[in-house]
């Protein structure tokens, strides 16, 4: 993409409204705008980046077994009257009414209507073990939304249901999405930590959270500090092994770490001084465990091996997709601006012509862009007559993890410069070497 023809209305001055780092930058470099309070368009940069979490999130479900598919966002009120959750979700809940006038509501999650889903197809325990999923735009009429994408009103969510025959199989799902969402995370180059957490209107016992530490978090969070050094790494997961995901997730759950509302003092003491921490934290997903909540109000039935007629077991697996996008920038920033991790990048590498107009430059930043673009990378070229200073506070600000620097200075000499945005290291390369140092950066991701 070249930036004389990019929609990338990026702003000098700090707006105003926007009280924490993430909604500043993502206003500032053009990559939202509010529509209405806690609703927001995602401008061509914000919505690229949105669209490679969306990806992430569907390869690793989609690896995990996961069945990918899409609900509407309006939905008939009948069926949160069989669950009983019309009335007690309470004003949260956006109720609209059709000119025939039937309830509707503009769903908040999908429990209800996967359920129904299921009841109408699934009879046998021969169908099971079944996990279905979606990403799709919920509203949820937050008292005060705020934060920019954080806590909005309308924002993109992954919700994942799984049915299966009983409760030991209901909790290798669990396990099984607990997985899958620590893979999800590293990929966006986030450290999320699964805490023990509250269910809320979603109901059922067992649940954890996964919390991204920062300043401005909602949640208060205490942790042994020995959970941080976790990774999954590149290690192989067989998602249909009980075992080896029962053993993740016990990796995960042992050292302490709870949300405020499962806080428990005493057992918090028996971890060693030193590793004891408490700080604030971001919510990016929850897993929940509610066995036959739904299936038992909403007559979801599966004939067993023995020949009985059961309620199906159930879960609910969240993955906040839009509140992950400032969730890393927040993870993720310096005073100039964004650091995008390679995986989630609107654009791989940014060109810096120093000289627009210069033949030499010129020529330099486009043949760049055609063996950049040849390779599969996606650069970004700042083609606009502007001076270096405004270019390189742009580039800084929108966070590409790279930038070529073309000017006709280093081209007398056959170079340019490759500089990485997170260290502010600069290396002199001939262009087809910082082309083939990219590709090499790139294969790694
Ligand atoms: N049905 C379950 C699991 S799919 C559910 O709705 N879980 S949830 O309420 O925890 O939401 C899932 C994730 O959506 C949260 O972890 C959070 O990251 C994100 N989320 C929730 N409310 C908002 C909001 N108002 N703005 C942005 N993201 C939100």
């Amino acid at each position: 993409m070249r930036l004389s023809r990019y929609f990338l209305p990026v702003l000098k001055e700090t707006p105003a409204e926007a009280q924490i780092v993430s909604h500043r930058l993502m206003l500032r470099a053009g990559m939202i705008r509010q529509a209405s309070a806690g609703i927001y368009s995602w401008l061509p940069m914000g919505f690229k980046v949105l669209r490679k979490l969306e990806n992430i999130v569907h390869e690793e479900q989609i690896r995990a077994g996961h069945n990918p598919m899409l609900m509407p966002t309006l939905q008939s009120a009948d069926l949160w009257r069989e669950s009983g959750r019309y009335e007690d979700y309470g004003d949260e809940m956006l109720r609209v009414t059709d000119r025939h006038g039937r309830d509707m509501l503009y769903g908040p999650t999908n429990e209800e209507l996967i359920t129904d889903i299921f009841r109408n197809s699934v009879t046998s325990y021969k169908q099971l073990p079944l996990t279905l999923y979606h990403i799709q735009w919920k509203f949820r009429d937050e008292v005060r939304p705020r934060f920019g994408v954080m806590r909005g009103r309308e924002f993109f969510m992954k919700d994942g249901y799984n049915f299966d025959v009983d409760q030991p199989s209901a909790m290798h799902a669990y396990n099984r999405h607990m997985v899958s969402y620590l893979r999800t995370y590293e990929r966006m180059g986030l450290k999320a930590i699964p805490m023990r957490a509250d269910s809320g209107p979603i109901g059922g016992d067992d649940t954890h959270e996964f919390l991204v530490l920062a300043d401005t978090g909602e949640s208060e969070v205490f942790y042994d500090s020995a959970i941080l050094d976790l990774k999954l790494g590149d290690r192989e997961v067989d998602y249909d092994n009980w075992d080896q995901c029962a053993a993740i997730k016990q990796e995960w759950t042992t050292p302490y770490a709870r949300t405020d509302e499962t806080h428990d003092e005493a057992a918090f003491t028996k971890v060693p001084e030193a590793r004891r921490m408490s700080s604030r934290g971001i919510e990016v997903g929850q897993i929940f465990y509610f066995g036959t909540k739904y299936s038992e109000s909403m007559n979801a039935n599966v004939v067993n091996a023995e020949g009985e007629r059961v309620p199906v077991h159930m879960g609910s697996h969240g993955i906040g997709v839009s509140r992950l996008v400032g969730a890393i920038i927040e993870a993720s920033h310096d005073d100039r601006g964004i650091i995008w991790p390679e995986s989630v990048t609107p654009f791989d590498v940014g060109i810096v012509n120093l000289k627009q107009g210069d033949t030499a430059a010129d020529e330099a930043c486009e043949t760049l862009y055609r063996a950049l673009t040849a390779k599969g990378l996606e650069p970004l070229y700042d083609d606009r007559k502007e001076r270096a200073g405004a270019k390189f506070a742009t580039m800084d600000l929108i966070g590409l993890p790279w930038r070529i620097t073309v000017g006709p200075r280093g081209l007398k000499n056959g170079i340019v410069e490759l500089t990485s945005r997170k260290t502010g290291e600069s290396q002199e390369l001939k262009p087809e070497d910082a082309v083939a140092r990219l590709v090499e950066i790139y294969a790694e991701i």
